[in-house]
């Protein structure tokens, strides 16, 4: 058996430059990565490996090493659909869905943002009527942005239910529905080996028991966001760990003025800033992650962790880019994939100025979003 870091090595690596140029995704990649036990690490049994929090934060930084889309791919399958279905979902449920999710049988997405509530979900248009004759739910509305929806065949929506007082609750939608498309976002310059697309949905009747019945309010996708953006922290320093060790390798093999680029001061004095901000982020995402293994873990924790990842890996790819030079900007050099991905991965889950802006409520106890 291969260890995560061999599989993303050996058989990732070796096809993300085409994935990416021709913005491809592969959908084999969901059984491959279920077959090596990355899909649903972190939870315990139907299927799942049960690894620590610490553990899946490894996978997610192997992972994103080779390309954040990759990890997207797979965060988004393990914390925002198996993880709401595990955490909030009936024993059926369970069994139903989350032995075909971990195994990669079946590709899942998570449908959160709208086209006007991007940062702001609380303002969710998304409505779950419920039909008392036929005991389904009508769900109308749409969602935009969302990673692997144009492939997946279980979707975790978040609406407004009737039944709920009009509460945000989560269902369960399958690919097949009446009244459900699943349009693919074209021309994305990030992220491009991962599909992004809407979740499209005209009255779709969702049966009863396909409602997530032990959450209601922004608690329940905000709870899933908290696994998700904890591996997003570990992972985009993976990211910026690749653009560091090949930012090293192309200084010390470069000659320029008759010597190694390596050799300047300029180049090492970058070298020793990604190196520090890579290695004091690694310690954060450890410490926040044994915290979430004891159960002590704080949201705010989280935005920490999730804000200085990505924002110092984005810095650091920026940099590792310049000190190629003109290779900075090719393909198989792989550092400018990694910086105009990790665009998306400073955006997605909360924008750098969101989590800012969560920890200064936290610090002030004054609201700064309205
Ligand atoms: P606020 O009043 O703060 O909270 C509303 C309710 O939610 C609870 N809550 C949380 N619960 C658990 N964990 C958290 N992190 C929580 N944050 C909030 C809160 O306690 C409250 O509960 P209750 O019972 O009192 O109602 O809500 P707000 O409307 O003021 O929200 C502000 C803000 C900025 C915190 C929030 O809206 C936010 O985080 N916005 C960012 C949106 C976001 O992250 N979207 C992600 C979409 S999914 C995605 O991007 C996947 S990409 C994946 C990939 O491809 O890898
Ligand atoms: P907006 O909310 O419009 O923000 C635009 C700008 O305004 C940002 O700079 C933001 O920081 C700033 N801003 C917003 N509010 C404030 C404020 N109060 N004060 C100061 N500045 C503010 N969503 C899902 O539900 N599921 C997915 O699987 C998913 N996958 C994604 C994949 C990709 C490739 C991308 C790009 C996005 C994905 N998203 C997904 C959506 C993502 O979570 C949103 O893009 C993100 O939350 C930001 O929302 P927005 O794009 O509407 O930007």
């Amino acid at each position: 058996m291969l260890s995560a870091r061999e599989y993303c090595q050996e058989r990732l690596l070796p096809r993300v430059t085409e994935a990416y140029r021709n913005e491809k995704f592969d959908p084999s990649l969901i059984p491959e990565m279920g077959s090596m036990g990355l899909l649903g690490a972190p939870y315990q049994g139907y299927g799942c490996a049960g690894t620590s929090t610490v553990g899946y934060g490894l996978i997610a930084r192997e992972v994103e090493r080779v390309d954040s889309g990759y990890r997207s791919t797979m965060s988004v399958q393990t914390s925002l659909v198996i993880g709401p279905i595990y955490n909030y979902g009936t024993e059926e449920q369970k069994q139903k869905y989350i032995p075909d999710l971990a195994s990669g049988k079946k590709i899942g997405c998570f449908g959160l943002t709208e086209p006007n509530h991007g940062s702001n979900p609380g303002g969710m248009e998304t409505k779950a009527i419920w039909d008392e004759t036929s005991k389904t739910y009508k769900l109308s509305g749409s969602k935009t942005w969302i990673s692997n929806s144009p492939v997946a065949d279980v979707m975790v929506v978040w609406a407004r239910s009737s039944r709920h007082g009009n509460k945000i609750k989560g269902f369960i939608l399958e690919r097949g529905m009446k009244g459900l498309t699943t349009p693919k976002i074209e021309g994305k310059l990030s992220l491009r080996a991962s599909i992004t697309g809407q979740i499209a949905m005209d009255d779709v009747p969702v049966p009863e028991e396909n409602l997530l019945p032990n959450v209601e309010g922004l608690q329940g996708p905000f709870g899933c966001l908290n696994n998700a953006r904890l591996g997003i922290a570990w992972g985009s320093l993976g990211a910026a760990e690749e653009c560091f060790h090949l930012a090293r390798q192309y200084t010390l093999d470069r000659q320029q003025f008759g010597r190694p680029l390596a050799q300047n001061q300029l180049m090492q004095l970058k070298m020793a800033d990604m190196l520090t901000e890579i290695s004091l982020g690694l310690q954060g995402c450890l410490r926040v992650s044994r915290l979430k293994d004891e159960g002590k873990v704080e949201p705010e924790q989280i935005s920490i962790i999730k804000r200085n990842s990505c924002g110092k890996s984005l810095e650091i790819a920026r940099k590792a880019r310049d000190m190629l030079g003109g290779n900075g900007i090719v393909d198989e050099y792989h550092i400018m994939r990694h910086m105009v991905n990790l665009e998306t991965v400073n955006t997605y889950e909360g924008t750098h100025d969101v989590h800012a802006l969560i920890l200064g409520r936290a610090i002030t106890g004054l609201n700064g979003f309205f």
